[in-house]
């Protein structure tokens, strides 16, 4: 059983708390898929209450801390040192579309540095969590990532842009790397949530992610989650600079690498 801070106990009750209302949403997406209209607007509405009960809980907790979210943006506390980055779903698009494969994240960083991350899939009941040292988390269980040592062997889990997102250039480039990801390996997967896929990659069920445009909301949760489970992240140029470029690949220490070089960016 693992030994958690007063702060993770916060995080989680925020979650949960959330999550019960979001889970009875997701339900109701079923019926609007077939009606005309479509589920788009109740899923935002649904967005924004499930943000308004973590901002509400977490501010309860720690009246003092700032906020990042998704929908809120960025709400300054009186301590400027500490702030939660909070995404309230992450896997939207599949929401809308009833698939079950979706997640409240939350991360608390402190002087610019993540000290706590939680990534909760509600329908799944999975729970994945570390705290900075201490290790990474599903519900009660230690976790740690793949030990695979070969790309052959390996699934790589990615996002494919979508819609206008990235330049017909962007676009040619990005199939000529899954390209080279898909003959090298045992498969490569495209789920719709960068923190569930950051998730499964602490828990060693993906040997490595990657993905380009994200926003540190989707990412901020999983980067910990996957440090502390033994992995290694870095952007798509191969440094440390994720919250600012958007771009992201995880992997085991053995894959890490390998990895990178077929996805690397260049400019
Ligand atoms: P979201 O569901 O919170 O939007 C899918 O490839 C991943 O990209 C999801 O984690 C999704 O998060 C994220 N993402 C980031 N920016 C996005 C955008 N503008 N539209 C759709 N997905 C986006
Ligand atoms: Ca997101």
């Amino acid at each position: 059983m693992a030994n958690e801070s007063a702060t993770i106990t916060v995080m989680k009750m925020a979650a949960r708390k959330a999550s019960i209302r979001l889970k009875r949403d997701y339900g109701e997406v079923g019926h609007l898929l077939i009606s005309k209209k479509g589920p788009g607007d109740f899923v935002t509405a649904a967005d924004v209450r499930t943000e308004k009960i973590l901002r509400e809980e977490l501010g309860k907790a720690r009246p003092d801390f700032g906020f990042l979210m998704e929908e809120s943006g960025e709400i300054r506390g009186n301590d400027y040192n500490r702030r939660w980055i909070v995404d309230p779903i992450d896997g939207t698009t599949n929401f809308i579309h009833g698939l079950a494969h979706f997640s409240i994240c939350i991360a608390l960083e402190e002087y610019g540095q993540v000290t706590a991350g939680l990534i909760f899939d509600p329908i799944n009941e999975e729970l994945f969590w570390a705290e900075k040292g201490t290790g990474a988390y599903l519900n009660d269980q230690r976790v740690r990532v793949s030990s695979q040592q070969n790309l052959k062997n390996s699934i790589f889990a990615t996002g494919i842009p979508f819609g206008n997102n990235l330049s017909k250039i962007e676009q040619n480039d990005f199939l000529q790397k899954m390209q080279g990801v898909m003959s090298a390996s045992a498969g490569i997967r495209r789920f719709g949530s960068a923190s569930l896929d950051l998730a499964y990659v602490a828990a060693g069920r993906f040997e490595g992610y990657w993905e380009n445009k994200l926003n540190l909301w989707d990412i901020a949760a999983g980067i910990l989650i996957v440090r502390e489970a033994g992995g290694i992240v870095t952007d798509l140029y191969g440094k440390d600079y994720m919250a600012t470029n958007g771009s992201i690949i995880a992997a085991n220490p053995s894959l890490h690498k390998p990895l990178l070089d077929l996805v690397k960016l260049k400019v």
